[in-house]
């Protein structure tokens, strides 16, 4: 390592960075903090891009090019959108509470919240007055994939905040399945096994704990472990884990089907950012998969939790892991489409390490030292976060200090790093501000292309009107020309532009109507039955069973078929509402005034809710979506009776 990149690496260099908030000033005292010197020119001054903004606009009525599908961070959420007009067509309520649709509030929706929770957690979310967490961190989401590129069937993302993966159905874009995570802490990095389909979802523990957490070792990080997650993508269950040395960050997998990666910033095992940045160097875990898996049919693993572990800690199993060593704190995790380069972001250390998955055979059997593995490492700028690709054979990483993107070519960065004298960058844009994620169309699959490439920037700062102390983030769509990146979009997003997947139109194909059978209501189907009720048919009954009383329904606009109830005081309530409606775009709701309660119904879909009818009175429900022009009209009433009346 050369003295000015030791120098880089310093923790008096980071420390300074962050801790001085340089990096929100503008990068100049950044650059000269970390740096000491002049790399490309991060300009605060605002691009302007009016004519390059006719790419973006897809004419009233014309349909995007692409799907953009979205992680929102703290928002807990899914969100479509449209590349490149990057309209926001839909928000899919996951890990949060929706006002809107009643995720969270609905029986179907509480039973996903629910049913995926360890034992343990529900004990103590209840002691909190809780069913399921209110809150999650949804970083990263990503398709299913077939033979290496995306097929339409499902969406995995996680939720660093609460240790849980959800799966999204494509057929109808809504959470059909969410698991916590047992033994690891905070799902960070999640990736779909890409090869020969997925059928794993490998998932990073990022958080240090003992192997056993129930408060008998606490202050003690020299027995933390780490857990790296296989989830069988199919049913949700747990397939296996893996036990590592350090922690881990960001995942990703190869084309073939062999190895699956992580990067790990906590070598060190600190738990001080002074102790976590102390190292040169850190490691990137490799796993082999069919070892692991070996492993597990031989019954060489411990159980933990239900959970069969393989113990994959440094000098343990060699057979199953591996540790590359890379430059202090790596983040970023991104396997190129030609199948060979793994591209290590630096984040501390300027440069990105490329590691050819080719020699992964040779380091598993001890014939090259791990390291031998990275075949490049090129210094592309200070704060390489995450790198994307365009099937070009250049790779574009997003620089969080400089507030830039670079494109750089792979085979140029090998070739330096054999000593010669190339130069690898082959351009440098600016973003508005501190990018964290970047993505271009299809470009973690084997269809990546050359037309968008998206930049999540982390600040937004002085280009948009003020709205207060909290600031949106802003999303930068480019359009790529050859080594040239042109502004098309700039836009402000709330909460956060985390991670995005940009998806061919032909790979996913929504219902527009419900299905009557849908499995969603499978439950409510089955009380319905009990009740001697058939939800495909007159259903319009208000069954007393106890103090439950099941109010079953249909709508159709602009009318409930029951325009009046009666219950009585400390009932059970639950509402069934069936959609009659089977047209495009014909969503009704039902809102019980005053009671907390709302719920979206799609055209054909069966939804429910349960409450109870605690105070005495005349109650109102309506309808919450906008479905006809005697919308308002489309209301009834609940009425209380007085227990003793
Ligand atoms: Cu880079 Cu959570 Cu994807 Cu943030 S991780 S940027
Ligand atoms: Cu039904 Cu509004
Ligand atoms: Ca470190």
């Amino acid at each position: 390592m050369s003295e000015d990149l030791k120098m880089k690496l310093t923790r008096r260099g980071l420390l300074g960075a962050t801790a001085g908030g340089a990096a929100l000033a503008g990068g100049l005292g950044t650059r000269a903090i970390l740096a000491g010197g002049a790399l490309g020119a991060a300009s605060v001054a605002a691009t302007t891009a009016a004519n390059a903004s006719e790419a973006a606009n897809v004419a009233p009525g014309q349909l995007d090019e692409y799907y953009g599908f979205w992680s929102s961070g703290q928002s807990g959420e899914m969100r479509i959108l449209g590349i490149p007009s990057m309209r926001e067509f839909m928000r899919v309520p996951v890990f949060n509470i929706c006002s809107a649709t009643g995720w969270g509030i609905t029986n179907e929706s509480k039973k996903i919240l629910t049913e995926g929770l360890l034992p343990k957690t529900k004990a103590y979310l209840a002691a909190n007055g809780l069913e399921f967490p209110r809150n999650g961190d949804l970083h990263h989401v990503h398709m299913s994939f077939t033979e290496g590129t995306y097929d339409g069937r499902f969406l995995f993302m996680n939720d660093k905040a609460n240790t849980r993966v959800a799966r999204v159905r494509c057929d109808v874009m809504k959470c059909d399945k969410i698991t916590e995570i047992p033994n690891a802490k905070g799902i960070h990095g999640l990736r779909p096994q890409r090869w020969p389909r997925t059928n794993y979802v490998f998932c990073n523990g990022e958080d240090e704990v003992p192997m056993i957490n129930d408060g008998k070792i606490l202050d003690k990080p020299e027995e933390y472990v780490n857990f790296y997650t296989a989830l069988n993508a199919d049913d949700m269950t747990i397939a296996w884990q893996v036990m590592v040395s350090g922690n881990l960050d960001n995942t990703d997998a190869d084309y073939e089907g062999k190895y699956a990666f992580s990067t790990c910033y906590n070598s060190e095992m600190g738990m001080t950012l002074a102790d976590m940045t102390a190292a040169d160097m850190d490691h990137v875990v490799v796993y082999n998969i069919a070892e692991i898996e070996k492993g597990i049919a031989e019954g060489d693993f411990i159980e933990l939790n239900g959970v069969k572990v393989i113990d994959g800690r440094k000098g343990k199993n060699k057979k199953y892991t591996r540790y590359i060593p890379v430059p202090n704190n790596p983040h970023g995790c991104n396997m190129a489409p030609d199948k060979i380069h793994l591209c290590i972001a630096g984040k501390l250390s300027p440069t990105v390490s490329v590691i050819d998955v080719r020699k992964l055979d040779a380091v598993f059997a001890d014939e090259i030292e791990p390291r031998a593995a990275v075949v490049a490492e090129p210094e592309l700028g200070l704060g390489p976060l995450h790198t994307c690709f365009d099937g070009t054979g250049n790779a574009m990483t997003t620089l969080f200090l400089d507030s830039q993107v670079v494109r750089w070519n792979i085979e140029d960065a090998i070739k330096a790093f054999n000593g010669e004298n190339v130069d690898p960058i082959r351009s440098k844009t600016d973003v508005h501000y501190q990018p964290g994620h970047n993505s271009t169309a299809m470009g973690e699959t084997l269809d990546a292309n050359g037309k968008y490439y998206l930049s999540m920037n982390k600040f937004s700062k002085d280009r948009f009107l003020n709205v207060g102390p909290l600031k949106p983030e802003n999303e930068q769509l480019f359009a790529i020309d050859g080594d040239k990146l042109t502004l098309i979009h700039d836009g402000p997003t709330f909460a956060e532009p985390h991670d995005s997947i940009l998806v061919d139109p032909s790979k996913v194909n929504p219902l527009s109507v419900w299905n009557r059978d849908d499995r969603m209501w499978a439950d409510t189907r089955k009380q319905a039955e009990v009740d001697g009720i058939d939800l495909d048919d007159y259903q319009d009954t208000v069954i007393r069973d106890g103090n439950k009383v099941r109010v079953y329904m249909s709508s159709q606009a602009p009318n409930f078929a029951i325009e009046s109830f009666t219950v009585k005081e400390g009932d059970e309530v639950t509402v069934i509402v069936t959609n009659l409606d089977d047209i495009d775009d014909l969503t009704h709701g039902f809102t019980m005034g005053n009671h907390g309660v709302a719920m979206e119904i799609g055209p054909q879909a069966t939804s429910s809710v349960t409450f109870i009818a605690a105070q005495p009175g005349v109650y109102w429900y309506y309808c919450q979506w906008f479905c006809h022009a005697l919308h308002m009209e489309m209301r009834g009433r609940m009425f209380v009776e007085p227990k003793d009346a």
